[in-house]
């Protein structure tokens, strides 16, 4: 799939969809929380399935139900692409 860096102010409109999302350290930055272990480990599944599909892959961490979650593209000197954004969204959707 076609990745591209996103201005500053594509950025902040993606950002506009993203409530849950901020900018923190030049990263699309979010933690989630989940009720338990299984839970967490079930989305991560289902989000790593799609990420492999887009090869496009989080940087995340998991402890227990909690998972932090940091996107930006290391190919494009982890400037923030087109391609985070869609991976953010479907985290998201997945989460929902
Ligand atoms: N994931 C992320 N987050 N950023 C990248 O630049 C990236 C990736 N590049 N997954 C992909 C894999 C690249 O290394 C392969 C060769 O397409």
């Amino acid at each position: 799939m076609a990745r591209y860096k996103l201005s500053d102010k594509d950025v902040a409109s993606a950002l506009a969809e993203l409530p849950d999302w901020e900018i923190k350290d030049g990263k699309l930055h979010r933690t989630y929380k989940f009720d338990s272990f299984a839970t967490a480990m079930g989305w991560m599944v289902s989000v790593a399935i799609f990420a492999d599909k887009i090869d496009h892959h989080p940087e995340w961490c998991n402890v227990y139900g909690r998972v932090t979650v940091d996107l930006s593209t290391h190919d494009m000197d982890n400037a923030i692409s087109n391609l985070d954004i869609l991976l953010a969204k479907k985290m998201d959707s997945l989460a929902a």
